[in-house]
């Protein structure tokens, strides 16, 4: 696994220098999207990204960067941390440790798992709050635009491969997975996530080493991170080094605490009543967002005004991308572009006849399971799941 050697040295120059660096020297103002958010460039393999704090770091991707491919560059991928992590990690060190209700504890190197069947798959990469500080009324957390998820062709092999090695005993219900990061104060429970032991035991759930056929960047969980297509970025574990089989349902912190939503589909209540019974947030919902033009632009007047954007399906694939500019009357359909699998971003294009003066652009993207977005936006006090169509304010000059 010699390729996956990085230069530590300068690895570590780097990342020390990024992390040590007031967060003023990190900012170029430069601007982002809509608004005036300040971006960095200040990070190890990263470029530009808008920053949203920098320790532990939340670097939030532009949307303009989804217009430009189907895959999300590793240099311009979002990254979220809750805590400090290493900033050098030697691959030829690193080890996964697999605990826990299992026949036989394994401990594994990164060339042990390299032995096992390879497996590549295409899959978004979403925090459960992109978008929260969009959302009306505001709420506490990360004040992310749409730019806090990516899409990347992830490398790896099968956590049902890995946890075979170590033989699950009858009677496991879950899986529980943890990284080299760790709290600041003792007292902070450790970011540990678990799966069900069936959502765990599925093809498509990956240990990977490889992101769009380079090794992990450091931020992004170099060496080794857990892939969990179709959910939320929370269970995607980076740096991961201990698997832990449990024969009882996960009650720490991160799982019966934080991550909840409200106990529908949609993650939706009413602001001014109580949240009432909650749930783990698992799957993700279809989006649609437009990235060839930023809210508030102003454009010149054509015959039709060209519209493209990024789907995604959620846990399923996109099926249908539609355009109105009429607040959802009605609606065309947009082209989608190259299939990479159910769970990867799907490119769209279309047009709309927009005459001189104000519009408001929607997109609604549809998924396989005939899962359709909903127009008004979904709301809940955590800000996860945001689901409904975007509006992109124009005007027509
Ligand atoms: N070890 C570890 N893994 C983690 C986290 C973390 O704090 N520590 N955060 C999770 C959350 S909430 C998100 S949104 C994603 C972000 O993945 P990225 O930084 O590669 O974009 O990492 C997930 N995996
Ligand atoms: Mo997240």
């Amino acid at each position: 696994m010699g390729r996956y050697t990085i230069p530590m040295l300068t690895r570590r120059t780097l990342i020390a220098s990024a992390l040590a660096a007031p967060a003023a020297a990190q900012v170029d103002l430069g601007f982002a999207d809509n608004g005036l958010r300040p971006t960095t460039r200040g990070f190890p393999q990263k470029g530009e990204m808008i920053l949203q704090r920098s320790t532990p770091p939340l670097l939030e991707t532009p949307l303009s960067v989804f217009d430009e491919a189907d895959f999300t560059p590793n240099d311009r991928f979002y990254v979220r941390w809750h805590y400090p992590f290493p900033l050098e990690v030697d691959p030829a060190r690193h080890r996964l440790r697999i605990t826990g209700h299992v026949t036989k504890p394994r401990t594994l190197s990164l060339d042990a798992l390299a032995r096992l069947p390879r497996v590549e798959i295409a899959a978004v990469n979403q925090c459960a709050g992109n978008g929260r500080g969009l959302f009306a009324p505001r709420m506490a957390g990360a004040q992310w635009g749409n730019g806090a998820m990516g899409n990347a062709l992830w490398e790896g092999v099968r956590l049902k491969d890995v946890l075979a090695l170590a033989g699950i005993k009858p009677g496991a219900v879950a899986v529980r997975a943890s990284g080299l990061d760790a709290p600041v104060v003792d007292s902070a429970p450790d970011y540990a996530k678990s799966l069900p032991i069936d959502h765990a035991l599925s093809d498509d759930v990956l240990i990977a080493w490889g992101m769009n056929g380079q090794p992990l960047p450091l931020l992004n969980g170099f060496p080794l991170r857990l892939v969990v297509p179709g959910w939320y970025s929370t269970y995607w574990v980076k740096m991961l080094d201990q698997i832990e089989v449990l024969d009882r349902p996960d009650d720490g912190f991160w799982m019966a605490k934080a991550y909840l939503q409200p106990a529908n589909s949609l993650a939706d209540v009413d602001p001014a009543s109580p949240a009432g019974q909650r749930v783990p947030v698992t799957t993700m919902r279809p989006r649609a967002l437009v990235t060839n033009i930023a809210s508030g632009a102003r454009l010149p007047a054509r015959p039709v005004t060209p519209v493209q954007g990024v789907a995604l399906g959620g846990d399923h694939g996109v099926a249908m991308v539609e355009l109105s500019a009429d607040g959802g009357t009605s609606w065309v359909p947009a082209q989608l572009g190259p299939d990479h699998g159910r769970y990867a971003f799907r490119r769209f294009r279309g047009a709309l006849a927009l005459p001189p003066g104000k519009h408001s652009i929607l997109a609604r993207a549809t998924n396989a399971n005939g899962v359709t977005q909903p127009l008004r936006q979904n709301w809940n006090p955590s800000g996860y799941n945001r689901a409904g169509v975007e509006a992109v304010a124009v005007e027509i000059a």
